[in-house]
């Protein structure tokens, strides 16, 4: 009986809903390039943002501490072993997102945009 009524209801807040979805990439893209290093395994710790610039050497609390990863849609980040961008490296495209990093554990010492 108040179907219609309902159907036009549903109808307007999907309108609505759309247009919300379509603004939201705009809005995030401040985002990209960014990669975000955790101490800890499941994105716990203290928690390290590489926004826009490479890192030849991690600092200290950063370099040889890195358990978990999150790379944003957009970009693509190569975390490497050793400073200057060598030794073994795991390469990230995003979005991406590693919970742990195994055999890298606490290894990360520079990363880069590859
Ligand atoms: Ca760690």
């Amino acid at each position: 009986m108040n179907s219609r009524r309902i159907r036009h209801t549903l109808v307007a807040l999907g309108v609505v809903l759309a247009g919300t979805m379509v603004a939201a990439p705009s809005a995030s893209a401040a985002t990209t390039e960014t990669a975000y290093l955790f101490v800890n395994k499941d994105y716990q710790g203290q928690r390290f943002v590489l926004s826009n610039s490479d890192i030849s050497q991690f600092g200290p609390g950063l370099n040889d501490a890195i358990s978990s990863l999150q790379v944003s849609k957009g970009t693509t980040w190569c975390f490497y072993v050793d400073p200057n961008f060598s030794g073994d490296y795991v390469r990230a495209p995003g979005p991406y997102t590693l919970s742990y990093v195994g055999n890298y554990n606490d290894r990360f010492s520079s990363a880069r945009r590859c």
